[in-house]
């Protein structure tokens, strides 16, 4: 067999191996060294490869699809400062546990470290970032080195996919010539196994024994004053049993925006999502301490609970985790229990059937929450532009079965605040693994290559940094409608200590860049309008849900009022709240 010939066997069977695992979507950017990857992966009959030339701009546009799927995703690109690029959404992927599947395309040994064009050392260059990393053969087409090709590609989707999710790492030499040879008979079936099969990769529901179950039902069920919080969960398949769980202990559930349970059709009583808002108030924290808090997902966003938490300790913190993770920031958990989240509610609930709860300690919290939302509604009659409002006018002009992806920053702060719960099918997605402003715009792109109807909620610093994401709309023709709260800088550190410092403030923390997007936006083909009043932002957001390609609709504010108007609404709440409770 020829050079070229042997290495399209090789490669052939990587991808190949790749599909035959439910792979659907590999992300390719352009280069010369990683050509057989990119070319076998676009011609495999199964496989849909999507270009996006800028590899920091591929890597969190893989991130979103992934998200979005929750299935693997391949990125492909070729050596040298390229994979660098991919490091932010690869540490985004580790931290919010998003499977992904990084394969660099490197020199061949001999031209490694002997000043070689184009060559760095891609060794473990994700460090501790990447859960697995492979240093792959050179190609080969013996059949046992077919055969271990095969089984690096599906180790990878394994080890993407055990818990906790997150991305891994092949980086795969590769000689010159470099084009392969799409005619090569049985280009697809090279290196099968026996009877043409794959290695199926299986992955287990973490759980406990039912009699451990039993006990922890019991002892539950001897607490009267309990809360639920959910943070961060992959999708909405627990809702039910969650709120079932609630219901039958009498415990609220305190529901981060990124739950998925603050919209749908699942029982939404126990539900009391204004806490943010109202656990600034020191008032009433005495009232609402909990003995008990059982915590689902990631940590929630939301800062005011987070502070609550550790004042008021309760006595038992259990925190239940899939993926067997460690994240209680609080420090304060009793009990780490690994168990899916569904198994975990069904069985408590298996031994839970004699319970009785008592709805007073519920119903004082739904009270309060009540109370929160009476004092939020003097935003509806704001003719004034504002950053919390935005959120609220999205919550109600969102159509069913849409997804709305959420900046870093205010924004991600604002849906905790003001997106208020509804019946409608609305996903909320975030890069909450690390927080970054950057990638947004990419990560969003990719959610709507797998979401109809994809909203992104952004600022504007965030909306610059990935400005070159929005290329992919282009070339994928993608639906997006972006509003942009444009308040010309950070307007986050306007709330922090920072913004006390008036000397460094402005140039250090606000840093207005003073961009008119509009040209941006014409330049990758997107449609632009800027609302000034709440009429047009409606107008301009329904109509921009009937088009195609990208629409960003953006509103004006200003940072140091969005600090006052922030003020002043959780002053009106906790006025609110305390002439309904202290009289
Ligand atoms: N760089 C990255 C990649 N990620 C970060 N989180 C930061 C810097 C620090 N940071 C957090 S918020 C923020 C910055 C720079 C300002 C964001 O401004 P904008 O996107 O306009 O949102 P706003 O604060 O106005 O809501």
């Amino acid at each position: 067999m020829t050079h070229t010939d042997k290495m399209t066997a090789y490669i052939a069977s990587f991808i190949d191996e790749l599909a035959s695992l439910d792979v659907q979507d590999v992300v390719v950017s352009p280069g010369s060294r990683s050509t057989p990857l990119a070319i076998l992966a676009a011609d495999h009959p199964a496989l849909n490869v999507h270009i996006n030339i800028d590899e920091r701009s591929a890597g969190f546009f893989a991130l979103g699809i992934a998200k979005a799927k929750q299935k693997p995703v391949v990125l492909v690109c070729t050596s040298g400062t390229a994979t660098a690029n991919y490091y932010p959404a690869v540490v985004e992927a580790f931290y919010a546990r998003v499977p992904l599947i990084v394969v660099t395309a490197d020199r061949p040994h001999e031209l490694r470290d002997v000043g070689a064009p184009q060559a760095i050392d891609q060794i473990r260059l994700f460090g501790e970032f990447a859960k697995w990393f492979a240093e792959v053969a050179l190609p080969e087409d013996t059949p046992a080195m077919l055969q271990y090709i095969r089984t690096v590609a599906a180790r990878a989707v394994g080890t993407a996919l055990s818990g906790p999710k997150g991305p891994v790492h092949l980086n795969v030499p590769l000689r010159e010539p470099l084009l392969p040879n799409l005619s090569l008979d049985n280009l697809w079936g090279q290196g099968k196994r026996i009877s043409n099969h794959y290695v199926t990769v299986q992955k287990s529901l973490s759980t406990l024994s039912d009699e451990s179950f039993k006990h922890l039902a019991t002892r539950l069920a001897t607490y009267k004053k309990g809360v639920i919080v959910c943070g961060g969960l992959a999708d909405s398949s627990s809702a039910n049993v969650l709120t079932k769980l609630a219901k039958t202990l009498g415990f609220p559930i305190l529901a981060d925006p990124l739950s998925q349970l603050r919209s749908g059709n699942h029982d939404q009583t126990m539900m009391v999502n204004s806490y943010d808002t109202f656990l600034r108030n020191e008032a009433i924290l005495g009232d609402l301490k909990p003995d008990i808090i059982i915590r689902f997902g990631a940590m929630p966003v939301s800062k005011a609970l987070l502070l609550f938490m550790k004042q008021y300790t309760p006595k038992e913190l259990i925190v239940v985790d899939e993926e067997a993770g460690w994240r209680d920031p609080t420090l304060l958990a009793t009990e780490m229990i690994s168990c899916d989240e569904e198994v975990f509610c069904k069985s408590v609930l298996s031994h839970l059937s004699s319970v009785e709860a008592s709805n007073e300690w519920s119903s004082k919290w739904l009270a309060v929450h009540e109370a929160t939302m009476r004092g939020l509604q003097e935003l509806e009659s704001e003719h004034e532009l504002s950053e919390g409002k935005a959120v609220l006018e999205l919550s109600r002009l969102l159509p069913d079965e849409s997804t709305l992806f959420v900046g870093n920053s205010m924004p991600i702060r604002d849906v905790d605040s003001f997106f208020i719960e509804n019946d409608k099918h609305i996903k909320i997605l975030a890069n909450r693994g690390a927080n970054g402003i950057d990638g947004v715009v990419s990560t969003a792109l990719g959610t709507s290559l797998v979401e109809k109807n994809t909203v992104l909620l952004i600022g504007d610093l965030s909306f610059y940094h990935d400005l070159n994401g929005l290329l992919a709309a282009k070339m994928h023709s993608l639906n997006i409608t972006i509003v942009l709260v444009n308040n010309n800088g950070g307007g986050i550190f306007s709330f922090l200590p920072q913004s006390k410092e008036e000397k460094h403030f402005e140039a250090l923390f606000g840093t207005p860049a003073d961009l008119e997007f509009e040209k941006a936006v014409e330049m990758y083909g997107g449609k632009y309008v800027q609302a000034d009043t709440w009429e047009a932002f409606r107008q301009a957001f329904s109509q921009s849900m009937n088009e195609q390609g990208v629409s960003v609709v953006e509103i004006k504010t200003k940072r140091h009022e969005n600090v006052l108007h922030h003020r002043n609404l959780w002053n009106r709440v906790t006025q609110e709240i305390n002439k309904s409770f202290l009289g």
